[in-house]
């Protein structure tokens, strides 16, 4: 199957909206291998992943993992090269309007009965200055994903409401943030195998809570402005959390 090239229409509505859902993007036989590696990250998700929901009082080996959250690539570099990196680099480009490159992904998995929304923010938020209007992000599910499921939702046009106030929810150890947008200008997109969302950075952006009886799959792939040096020049909300050595760092920078 053929991966779709960014029309006039979808370009124009990227800019305008700050999302935009792409359908029949994605040849699912390109995701086996993803889902086979995503896979053993779950099975092994007390070493392999951190918990972006890790309650306040809840001791590091006891994470409930009610968001397991991983880096595929930063595990197996071979992802670099598959055909869904490379589209949405050049989708993701054409958006923009900017050349981009890969810089992270982030395998973000809820149980079933998770009970737990991904809280909204701005990526921006999490990413600091430094990327200021130089960053997107495409989220790809491995299965059809409606509201009850987990799917993304979008502040329509958020992206024009520059970065919003973040804080740091008083019951979460993880790095997790949150902000309060206009929730009356919030769009659910559901989407079905095969189908992404893209986003800008500033877009603020939320899921909501696997109430099914199967897990909830997705890969985000953040792209920045080709030669960006990274995150940084931070928001004076910004933690970092080390799930893995147990450290929380606040940066020098904020
Ligand atoms: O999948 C999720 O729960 C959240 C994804 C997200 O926040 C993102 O793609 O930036």
């Amino acid at each position: 199957m053929a991966y779709p090239q960014a029309s006039t229409s979808d370009i124009e509505f990227f800019r305008s909206h700050g999302w935009l859902v792409v359908d029949d993007a994605i040849d699912p036989n390109d995701l086996q291998n993803l889902m086979a590696r995503c896979d053993e990250i779950l099975a092994n998700r007390s070493t392999m992943a951190f918990d972006w929901a890790w309650q306040k009082g809840v001791a590091r080996d006891a994470r409930a993992f009610k968001i397991v959250q991983a880096s595929p690539t930063r595990q197996w570099p071979e992802f670099d090269d598959a055909p869904f990196r490379s589209w949405a680099i050049e989708f993701g480009s054409a958006l923009l309007g900017d050349a981009l490159e890969f810089w992270y992904d982030q395998f973000l998995a809820k149980p079933p009965h998770n009970e737990t929304p991904t809280a909204w923010h701005q990526d921006e938020a999490y990413w600091g200055r430094n990327l200021d209007e130089r960053g997107i992000t495409c989220w790809m599910p491995f299965h059809d994903v409606g509201v009850e499921m987990g799917c993304m939702h979008f502040i329509d046009e958020g992206h024009r409401l520059g970065v919003l106030t973040h804080r740091q929810p008083e019951n979460v150890q993880s790095d997790l943030l949150s902000c309060a947008p206009d929730e009356t200008r919030a769009v659910a997109c559901p989407l079905k195998l095969g189908a992404v969302t893209f986003h800008h950075g500033k877009t603020p952006h939320m899921t909501t809570a696997n109430e099914t009886n199967t897990w909830r799959r997705a890969l985000t792939q953040h792209l920045k402005v080709v030669g960006t040096e990274g995150e940084g020049d931070h928001y004076p909300w910004k933690v970092y959390v080390n799930q893995f050595s147990g450290k929380r760092v606040i940066p020098p920078s904020r």
